[in-house]
């Protein structure tokens, strides 16, 4: 059942070679800085393009570093140059299936004279997965229902908590008004994390005591955020259960439960994955795109990893939206996906 896992056979040599920007602190304030225009408009801080790029260090480091290593000077383009380059992606976790057609295309586009040196088979490169990862684009739009439901699932240790933290907190500065379900009552814990989380934005929880049946955590949820007036009410779900089809069936159970109390929802279940997990996070993405209806993705922790080519492999072998990355520990470093963003810094020198 599992597919044969690759492991990365670069590690060593990624982790080796990656080493660490200071993350992107704004500047100081020289008193000579004109005020911001309006205080409504969002500022971009001016780190903010630096600290993606920092944040995924490790991945350009040993993707598009050893692609440089291989096409950089390159005066011409053959079918050798194409297999060492294939050999890169695969290791690099973009996936066996993306990776085939991706050199595919540049097959095509080398028959067509178009990849004259390496310059432009980078570019190429470039472009196609810029291309691949468009087509799914599709960014999380939470004003598109008056009571926005974000069912959130996954397995244990993802980053499911502290991405809903994130949220909320993003979220409330955006002035919605957000509630929060402790739908993982495997541990007190878990509830108490969370808990913390909604303190630090002024958002209420809905919690039950620990081993509580995590579909009374939603129905309850369900109720208050009807009664509350609620924009947004995001749930955050237990990522174990003794089987899969334990865990396959818990999901299916919560999902009932939301759509008896709030016809049409969940608007969103998204999947959290550890980006650092490699082909297993590619396995999750199959379990639970087949068994739990999963419409988007959040891919954490692309900070500690050179595996950040799953982007590309989650979102165009299962046809899914990557939502949100995590690059960092801090609430800004949950970023809104942008795949021309994404592209830039990791091929931009
Ligand atoms: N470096 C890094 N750590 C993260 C990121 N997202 C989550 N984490 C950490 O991953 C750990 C597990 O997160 P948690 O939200 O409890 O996972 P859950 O079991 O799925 O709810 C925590 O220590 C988080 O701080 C990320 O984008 N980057
Ligand atoms: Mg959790």
């Amino acid at each position: 059942m599992e597919p044969q896992e690759k492991k990365g056979f670069f590690r060593g040599l990624f982790d080796k070679i990656s080493g660490s920007e200071p993350v992107g602190t704004p500047p100081e304030k020289t008193g000579q800085e004109p005020a911001p225009a309006s205080s409504q408009e969002p500022i971009e801080k001016p780190g903010f393009f630096e600290r993606l790029k920092s944040g995924l260090k490790k991945t350009k480091d040993g993707l598009v570093g050893r692609i440089d290593a291989l096409v950089l000077g390159k005066k011409t383009i053959d079918a050798d140059t194409l297999e060492e380059l294939e050999e890169i992606l695969i290791t690099s976790d973009i996936g066996v299936k993306t990776t085939v057609e991706l050199i595919r295309t540049l097959e095509q586009r080398l028959g067509r004279n178009e990849l004259k040196d390496g310059e432009a088979l980078r570019g190429a490169l470039k472009d196609e997965i810029l291309s691949r990862l468009s087509a799914h684009h599709q960014p999380l739009d939470i004003r598109s229902h008056a009571l926005f439901v974000l069912l959130v699932i996954g397995v244990n240790g993802v980053g499911k908590t502290t991405t809903i933290g994130k949220l909320a907190s993003r979220f409330t500065a955006d002035g919605s008004k957000v509630l929060l379900a402790a739908a993982d009552t495997f541990r007190a814990a878990a509830a108490e994390q969370l808990t913390v989380w909604g303190n630090r934005s002024g958002v209420d929880v809905i919690r039950h005591k620990e081993g509580a049946d995590p579909s009374a955590v939603v129905f309850d949820a369900c109720k208050a955020a009807v009664a509350r007036n609620v924009d947004v009410l995001i749930i955050d779900t237990a990522g174990r259960l003794h089987t899969k089809v334990n865990l396959m069936e818990e999901m299916k159970k919560i999902c009932r439960v939301i759509n008896r109390e709030i016809p049409g929802a969940p608007h969103e279940t998204l999947l959290v994955l550890d980006a650092a997990t490699g082909q297993n996070a590619i396995s999750q993405a199959r379990l639970f795109k087949e068994s739990a209806g999963v419409t988007g993705v959040a891919l954490t922790k692309l900070d500690g990893t050179a595996k950040g080519g799953i982007v590309v492999a989650v979102s165009h072998e299962f046809s899914l939206p990557i939502r949100y990355i995590g690059v960092g520990e801090a609430i800004e470093d949950l970023r809104d996906f942008d795949p021309q963003e994404f592209t830039d810094a990791l091929f931009q020198s």
